[in-house]
């Protein structure tokens, strides 16, 4: 509960800014209001009981009755205890509690394993390939392995999955292939993109098409809630789940799609990816409230933080949280604290903006990876011969589909110009002619592998 604060100690703070106003008073005016937020709490405890009589004298106002007082507090703009970060495992694997993973077979954890070391193998090998300069483009999950596999994991294949980019984890949960994974970052004619977008923009039935675009992307949070609330109309026994970075939240349909989820109270898991950075934008200057969490809980939705390098902590809260969100009919959100250990993207150094101790710290010691693995080894179900064996053939695999994705030809330069409109209008049919004119005056400037 957020604790008030005195509005006569918050003048006070104020015009005490106003007659030393440096920087050093500034400092001076953050003490006073931690001292001016305590003395708001102690006021509450200390007046409980005496306001009784007056509290009861209150307004019957639409959403609620709401009690009256003769004390002018404002709420503080932060309380003074971050919310916690629910965690099942230690950063070495052993667990916190003996309950807390019924849930989760060997089998079950085995393949999130094996998918988390599957998402991190492709992502090195394809990130090498873009320094090669076989790819255009590429964008690694490194450090967030955890939220993608143990998210997945969790989920119902009859949910509707909205995700950003970052999740390609998700998508192998789901059965996309290496090869598939591969031909849309080639963009030859297996994708099925048919070659229009970037690479990482992968689009399989099982998945709404991944975006980039930071509208983009926020659209796929009313979207989802629009998928939710048809979830809703049919009666449906799933939900829908949308990804998205701390980044993201700072765009305007963040906040429209939370209030609208919870004023039609639709089965959507709002699935926050907090990795500490937007490109180079650190959180400390994209907002000021205690993360992401508590902004779920300003616009009405039951939300929670999770450790997002902890796979049982994911998996047990995305599964609980899709459970209440169909059940109950309500959207639920959930703040995954964690880190974005690689660049950006490939277009991207991190090292310009973030201390390389920052960076090896988590890579390291909060490696969600080996964390699960350690637990993994501890239970006896996985031992450093098969994580060796397993490795190198999945290098193998991934090496293998980008040796035949390189190679199959480019969709026809004609898809470039259709599936969109069901009749070519007339300015696009020009376009095609003056690319095609172009085409054949300069042949010597286009890839020959793009049938005309
Ligand atoms: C409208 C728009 N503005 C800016 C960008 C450039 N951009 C791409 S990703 C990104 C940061 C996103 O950060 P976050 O949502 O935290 O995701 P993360 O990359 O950390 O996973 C920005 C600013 C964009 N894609 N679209
Ligand atoms: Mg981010």
């Amino acid at each position: 509960m957020p604790i008030p604060m005195k509005a006569e100690e918050f003048h006070t703070a104020g015009l005490f800014l106003f007659c030393y106003g440096n920087s050093s008073m500034a400092a001076g005016f953050g003490s006073r209001r931690f001292e001016s937020t305590k003395a708001g709490h102690q006021l509450e405890i200390l007046s409980s009981s005496d306001d009784d009589e007056e509290q009861n004298q209150g307004v019957d106002f639409p959403g609620g009755r709401v009690a009256f007082t003769s004390e002018m507090t404002f709420l503080p703009e932060s309380s003074e205890k971050r919310v916690q970060c629910y965690r099942v495992l230690d950063d070495n694997g052993y667990p916190l509690s003996s309950k807390q993973f019924e849930h989760v077979s060997k089998e079950l954890a085995l393949k999130m394993y094996r998918g988390m070391v599957t998402l991190q193998t492709m992502d090195t090998t394809l990130y090498e390939a873009q320094r090669q300069g076989r790819l255009s483009f590429y964008v690694t999950s490194y450090g967030e392995e955890a939220i993608n596999l143990a998210s997945a994991a969790a989920l119902s294949s009859d949910d509707l999955i909205l995700p950003q980019y970052r999740e390609a984890g998700v998508l192998l949960w789901r059965g996309f292939t290496l090869q598939e994974f591969v031909d849309q970052c080639f963009g030859n004619k297996n994708d099925y993109g048919k070659g229009r977008q970037m690479p990482i923009h992968y689009g399989p039935r099982s998945i709404i098409t991944s975006l980039s675009p930071l509208l983009l992307r926020e659209t796929q949070l009313p979207q989802a809630v629009g998928v939710a609330y048809s979830l809703k109309m049919d009666k449906k026994d799933a939900c829908v789940v949308t990804y998205f970075g701390d980044g993201s939240t700072s765009e305007g349909d963040f906040h429209a799609s939370l209030n609208f989820a919870a004023v039609m109270e639709v089965p959507v898991v709002f699935i926050c990816r907090n990795n500490g950075w937007a490109i180079s934008t650190p959180i400390t200057e994209q907002f000021r409230s205690d993360g992401i969490v508590v902004k779920g809980q300003a616009y009405g939705i039951r939300s929670i933080r999770v450790d997002g390098n902890d796979a049982l902590a994911i998996y047990n809260a995305v599964r609980v949280a899709r459970e209440m969100a169909i059940k109950e009919q309500r959207p639920i959100l959930i703040e995954a604290l964690t880190y974005r250990v690689g660049h950006h993207s490939t277009s991207d150094d991190s090292t310009k903006y973030r201390p390389v101790d920052e960076i090896e710290h988590w890579k390291t010691a909060r490696n969600p990876v080996s964390i699960f693995r350690k637990w993994v080894q501890r239970k006896g179900w996985w031992s450093n011969e098969e994580e060796s064996e397993f490795r190198a053939n999945i290098r193998k695999q991934v090496i293998d589909a980008i040796q035949i994705g390189e190679k199959v030809e480019k969709p026809p330069l004609g898809d470039m110009f259709s599936d969109v409109y069901e009749e070519v209008p007339s300015n696009l049919m020009e376009q095609e002619i003056v690319v095609r004119n172009t085409v054949k005056r300069h042949p010597q400037d286009y890839p020959t592998n793009i049938p005309l």
